[in-house]
């Protein structure tokens, strides 16, 4: 037995055992720059290096994570609220296991910072989300301790399970533990996985990291479930019960089911009306997600047991920092703060597409009393706060369930319905067979309102909305429109709605000028704009992209420019136009080239039965990682100066250099 091991062998349980409430730990120091601020993190640079810290300094060690957590999450745009939450039980399970041999598997990855400062990679935490830096998310090419890459929800317990189960075929034997957060948990896959957990009982633990809070409140019947776990209490259920319940067990796992009873508040064999326990997995929980030592107690023993086992984790959101244990939800990725005053740096004003999209369509249920929004729990980014508590009644989050979304609003639209599914262009991802079986077949007049289409930037390769034109584009009968700004989006949402049939708006991440309240262009479906007539050559250009082509055309005579604002149906006569009267076209767009924009237009060209040569800019046939959004579209070769590049290649007098 090793040292560490021993230390937490012997270590008395404190206020648990002894029967007295748990005492709350001091709250965690203020962040203050200059002097040495984490004397214990300093000699942990790995896991072996935990293990050479004493159980009773746990406590400590979490505490200088969480500083060095607000710290690094102060410039902006990183997820502090969830990680400094789940610092507390990483601690544990890196003092238990010993990773990489043990696997440790993040759902979405966004709470694994203390993770990845634990494993070596506390001097890049500065580069988190940066070109060329760490992602930030777990990346299995990013570090042997990242188990699996992620940054969607709900996989872990799928990817557990699979760990689990190679282990048992290969005849090894390290240890798996999944940690999944409560708004992950509503996520189908999360569940279905849960059904093979329970069937096929492989050894793994699944540590449950329960905020109750997704990015916004956590919905769902499952949460609800779960509020009642936290809120009873052991003794409720009184001592005659939880003794009949412990006389179910083999008396080493009685005994310590008995030692653990006063933290634990639950045991549930698999008939019992647990959910988790119905499912055929060992239930355990709520313990206090921020009880270090007590995680870890249980953890080490958890681990040892035959069969899959939930643990059940209650955490707080932000812990340890007052304003995002107050404020979750504005500090799940906070903006740029000051990390002493913790002051907000003065955020210019900006109106994001999310917010002409929230403000649209909130107008437009007043004047169509069949309008309904259904969002895959993104009611912040999506825009939808304000139309939330205007038209409760015709909302709904389904939480992190985007087959749900889109198939709930198929059945919407049979009965009468016309419903908005509010969507990031990557979530939807997730539905694309419910596009097609569910909405496209019958021709459902759902409405798909595509957010963070094209690069996203900073969140990277797994959150780049970059496919959806491909995938969608391959759907009979949905049409696809990008608008160029705000009033068109407006106009676009309108048309839909008139229309009927399956409607796909995208539109990116970032900002557009403000639209008038009250206006509706009209714009003819699949209509296309001339802004810029004649040319030898022409740029026809979708959505984001006609800004760079706007950009790089600007003081170029002789090259004309079309807003091709649907991607589908194209407009089938202006694009005859300019193909016969052009010598060459050139087609941009911020999507992957494969299957997209430029393809379409390939595509129809050989229908047309002409041969005007197309040069495609977009996003080429690979992933890409984080950086800002312009950047990734100058590696791309797409932005303005790309496409003068382009332009002079193909003969054009235009100074390259924009
Ligand atoms: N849909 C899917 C399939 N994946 C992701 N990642 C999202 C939406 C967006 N999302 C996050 S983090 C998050 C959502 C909805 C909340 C997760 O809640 P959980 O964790 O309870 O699991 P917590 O933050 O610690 O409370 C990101 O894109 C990062
Ligand atoms: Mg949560």
């Amino acid at each position: 037995m090793n040292d560490r091991r021993k230390s937490l062998q012997s270590v008395q349980r404190p206020a648990a055992l002894l029967g007295t409430p748990p005492t709350r730990l001091p709250p965690a120091p203020l962040v203050r720059s200059g002097s040495s601020l984490s004397p214990l993190l300093d000699r942990v640079s790995s896991p072996e290096e935990l293990k050479t810290l004493s159980v009773e300094q746990l406590p400590q060690l979490a505490r200088e994570i969480r500083d060095e957590i607000v710290r690094v999450c102060s410039v902006g745009g990183l997820h502090l609220a969830s990680s400094l939450g789940a610092t507390d039980l990483i601690v544990a399970l890196h003092y238990v296991l010993n990773s990489p041999h043990d696997k440790i598997l993040f759902d979405v990855g966004h709470q694994a910072y203390a993770h990845k400062i634990l494993t070596g990679r506390r001097g890049q935490m500065s580069t988190i989300k940066k070109e060329g830096g760490l992602s930030g998310f777990t990346r299995v090419s990013e570090s042997p301790h990242d188990v699996s890459t992620v940054g969607h929800a709900s996989t872990s317990l799928a990817s557990a399970l699979g760990t689990a189960l190679a282990r048992d075929a290969l005849g090894q034997s390290y240890k798996v533990a999944a940690v999944i957060g409560d708004g992950a948990l509503t996520g189908g896959m999360a569940l279905a996985a849960l059904n093979t957990i329970g069937d096929k009982q492989p050894n793994m633990l699944v540590v449950l990291n329960d905020n109750e809070m997704s990015i916004s409140e956590n919905v769902g019947a499952m949460s609800r479930f779960m509020r009642g776990l936290q809120v009873q209490k052991w003794f409720q259920e009184g001592e005659g019960a939880s003794k009949k319940a412990l006389s179910s067990f083999s008396k080493p796992l009685a005994d310590m089911l008995s030692r653990v009873k006063s933290s634990t508040r639950h045991f549930f064999d698999p008939a019992s009306i647990n959910p988790f326990a119905a499912m055929g997995l060992r239930y355990v929980g709520p313990v206090d997600g921020h009880d270090v030592i007590e995680m870890a107690w249980l953890m080490e023993r958890l681990l040892d047991l035959e069969g899959p086992t939930i643990l059940h984790v209650a955490t707080r959101k932000g812990k340890g920092l007052d304003f995002a244990e107050a404020d979750p939800i504005k500090w799940h990725g906070p903006a740029q703060f000051d990390p002493v005053t913790h002051e907000f740096a003065a955020a210019k004003s900006s109106y994001s597409w999310s917010n002409a999209f929230g403000d649209a369509v909130t107008e437009l249920a007043r004047l169509d009393q069949r309008l309904f929004v259904i969002t895959p729990a993104m009611r912040e980014g999506s825009g939808l706060v304000e139309y939330s508590k205007v038209h409760p009644s015709r909302y709904l989050d389904v939480g992190i369930a985007e087959e749900v979304a889109v198939t709930a609003a198929a059945g919407m639209s049979l009965q009468g319905l016309r419903p908005v599914v509010a969507i990031y262009s990557t979530f939807l991802q997730r539905a694309y067979d419910q596009v097609l079986h569910d909405v496209a077949i019958e021709h459902l007049p759902v409405i798909f309102a595509i957010d963070r289409a094209g690069v996203v930037g900073a969140d990277g390769a797994t959150h780049n909305g970059v496919f959806d034109l491909s995938f969608l584009r391959s759907i009979p009968g949905l049409s696809i429109g990008l608008p160029r700004d705000a009033a068109e989006l407006r106009g676009m949402l309108k048309g839909a709605l008139e229309r009927g049939g399956p409607v796909a708006i995208r539109y990116p991440r970032g900002n557009t000028p403000r639209a008038e309240v009250g206006t509706w262009p009209e714009l003819a479906w699949g209509s296309w704009e001339r802004l810029k007539p004649g040319g030898e050559v022409v740029v026809l250009a979708a959505g984001k992209a006609l800004e760079y082509a706007e950009a790089a055309l600007r003081d170029v005579p002789g090259v004309g420019l079309v807003n091709a604002r649907f991607v589908k149906p194209l407009d089938g006569a202006m694009l005859r136009e300019v193909a016969l009267s052009a010598r060459a076209l050139v087609t941009v767009e911020d999507n992957t080239v494969v299957g997209g924009f430029g393809a379409a237009i390939l595509e129809a060209l050989s229908a047309l039965g002409l041969s005007t040569p197309v040069r495609v800019l977009g996003v080429p046939d690979e992933f890409q990682e984080h950086a800002t959004v312009e950047r990734v579209h100058a590696l791309s070769g797409m932005d303005a100066q790309a496409i003068r590049t382009v332009l002079a290649e193909l003969g054009v007098a235009v100074p390259i250099e924009l």
